[in-house]
């Protein structure tokens, strides 16, 4: 504890940094549509923790403050297999930082959805109809977070090739759950972008949501303990919408243990839920304690074996 301070000033002097992330590129069958371009980027690359707030629906994107929406609308033909691309920073890729795409302890779900537009430029996203393409959750272990730093940032799934064609705006999204145990705390990412479906059919989802309403701070996707030895994980929101009409079931949707279902193993030391005041300890190699931000601090890596709250 009392090396706290002294880790304090070191880490006024160090660069900060904090272990966000932000969606800033889309891919249409694999070719790359410009970094930043057609994308509704925050200045800043915190998360949203208010579901109720309207910075959940598409982050940058409606307030006259943040940076100026792009003017750039990206035409993707129906059905095709679109990438979004994530990094820590505005800067994009950076083999050198080790928490680009975002920091390894930020793990959760990656979500899509769309939603249809008169005109992908409009700066009011209130109202909107969103229904959901693509999420991925927790499977074997595996969290979609995992994947996606493997796969340095990188997210694909398909467009459905049924719906009309027309501007829609695409919401991408990624809810970190390290702090999840308690509400507010888990942190969702998630930018919009700017698209033209061209082909398609005339097909338009019956069951839609709306953000803010699509979750709740008690969802059990939402709030949650991923340190208690998790098996199984909802993926908040509605089912994923397919041209089939065979709404995929959350994949990982199993209930939770019954209550007469004894655990075979020991779950993993038990993380203290809580909350970390400005300069405390939230991770490091070995440590165990709360990770939960007060905002508006962001956890601020010292070294592989301590971060603290800045
Ligand atoms: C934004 O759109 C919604 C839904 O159409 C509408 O109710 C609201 O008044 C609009 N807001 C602005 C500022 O135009
Ligand atoms: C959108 O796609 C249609 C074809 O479906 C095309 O006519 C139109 O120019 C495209 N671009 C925009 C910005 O609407
Ligand atoms: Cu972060």
């Amino acid at each position: 504890m009392k090396s706290f301070f002294k880790l304090a000033s070191l880490v006024l002097l160090a660069q900060s940094v904090a272990a966000h992330t932000i969606f800033q590129e889309l891919h249409v069958n694999g070719v790359s549509q410009g970094h930043i371009n057609g994308i509704r980027v925050p200045d800043y690359d915190g998360p949203i923790t208010d579901v109720t707030s309207n910075d959940i629906i598409c982050n940058g994107g409606i307030n006259p403050y943040h940076q100026p929406i792009s003017t750039t609308i990206i035409n993707v033909p129906a059905g095709a297999q679109v990438t979004a691309e994530f990094h820590h920073t505005l800067q994009g890729a950076n083999p050198s930082d080790s928490s680009d795409p975002i920091d390894s302890s930020h793990k959760g779900p990656i979500l899509a959805y769309l939603a249809k537009v008169d005109n992908a430029l409009t700066p009011n996203v209130t109202g909107l109809k969103w229904f959901k393409i693509y999420h991925d959750g927790l499977s074997n272990g595996v969290w979609a977070v995992d994947k996606l730093i493997t796969n340095k940032g990188k997210v694909t799934f398909t467009i459905p090739n049924c719906i009309p064609p027309g501007h829609y705006l695409l919401r991408v999204e990624l809810i970190a759950l390290h702090a999840a145990g308690s509400y507010p705390g888990a942190q969702f990412y998630m930018e919009c972008a700017q698209i033209n479906i061209t082909g398609g059919g005339n097909t338009t989802p019956a069951n839609t949501v709306s953000f803010p309403g699509a979750y709740s701070g008690s969802d059990p996707g939402v709030k949650v303990n991923i340190y208690s030895g998790l098996t199984s994980y909802v993926i908040p929101g509605p089912p994923v919408w397919t041209c089939s009409g065979n709404n995929t079931p959350n994949p990982t949707t199993s209930q939770p243990p019954s209550s007469t279902s004894v655990p075979t193993s020991t779950p993993p030391t038990s993380t203290p839920v809580g909350t970390v005041p400005q300069w405390g300890q939230c991770g490091g190699i070995g440590y165990n304690g709360p990770t939960v931000c007060v905002s508006p601090f962001t956890c601020t890596k010292v070294n592989d074996y301590y971060s603290q709250y800045l």
